[in-house]
């Protein structure tokens, strides 16, 4: 999944893409890097910002949408947490949405989501993107984020919204600290009991800055090693900034995970390494 914020204020790429035409074309570099799915946002979800009202989100992604359908065969994603512009976004040609709220902002969400037949990624976050950062806490946060996926996606089915349109997403950054990161990524393969595809979005994101102690621009080789863990413990969808390196460095590492031969026979039958 290819990311495209076109807004002012994103924390990587924030008024790269504000300008339509601009968007366009990199979403037409990202399709043809091979993502398969483009995701389209309009409102930046950083910690600390504030809500873009619906019409100003509506102007900045529904050209790009149109314009994208018209010319890839990529799916389109649209970024949101509004009902309104969703369906704006799927009417334009948009075929998931991708709700960091899970539908808990907008009421409207799930059943307009349900109507549609668009699929839709639930993800976890603690409080809002306001307060998301503000001192977060849980007793343990892979069974508090797991168990709050399967809420809502007992909730999303409880509308109507079909199994097999469900994506899960444990929210990286969204009310978590560097640890609550790292251990739900160490631990992703757990999520995968859910019975649905993961995504996981970690592409250039401040965990990495902490380890690194370096800014987005400077994330790319942290963003592959996360990507290429992610893929390792089951994840399905990477939503990434830099399609062409994340997808090199995926392919080699599911050729090696794949292999599987008369040269080379299953995990835990090789004879013991002797020093
Ligand atoms: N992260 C961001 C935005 N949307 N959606 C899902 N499902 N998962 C994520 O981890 C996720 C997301 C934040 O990244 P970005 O869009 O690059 O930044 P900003 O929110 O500043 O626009």
């Amino acid at each position: 999944m290819g990311v495209i914020n076109v807004t002012p204020d994103s924390f990587y790429d924030g008024g790269f893409y504000l300008d339509p035409a601009r968007a366009v074309e990199r979403g037409l570099t990202l399709a043809a890097e091979g993502a398969d799915i483009l995701d389209i946002g309009g409102e930046s979800t950083r910690p600390g910002s504030d809500p873009v009202p619906v019409e100003i989100e509506k102007k900045r992604v529904l050209p790009v949408i149109a314009a994208l359908r018209e010319q890839t065969s990529a799916l389109i994603s649209i970024d949101t947490t509004k009902a309104e512009v969703a369906e704006a976004a799927i009417a334009a040609g948009a075929a998931i949405v991708n709700d960091i709220s899970a539908g808990r902002f907008d009421s409207r969400m799930l059943p307009l989501v349900a109507g549609s037949g668009a699929g839709l990624v639930l993800m976890h976050m603690l409080g809002t993107p306001k307060t998301m950062q503000v001192n977060p806490h849980y007793e343990d946060v892979v069974v508090e984020v797991k168990a709050f996926l399967g809420q809502r996606i007992e909730q999303a089915l409880s509308f109507g919204i079909r199994q097999e349109n469900l994506i899960i997403d444990p929210g990286i950054g969204f009310g978590k600290t560097l640890e609550h990161n790292l251990c739900l990524l160490h631990h992703l393969d757990s999520f995968r009991e859910l019975g649905r595809p993961v995504l996981v979005g970690i592409s250039r994101k401040s965990f990495l800055g902490k380890i690194l102690n370096l800014e987005a621009p400077d994330r790319l080789e942290g963003t592959i090693a996360a990507a290429v863990l992610a893929v390792q413990r089951g994840a399905s969808v990477l939503r990434v900034h830099d399609v062409q390196a994340v997808k090199r460095a995926v392919t080699v590492a599911e050729a090696i995970l794949s292999q599987e031969s008369e040269f080379c026979p299953p995990k835990g039958t090789q004879e013991p390494y002797v020093h």
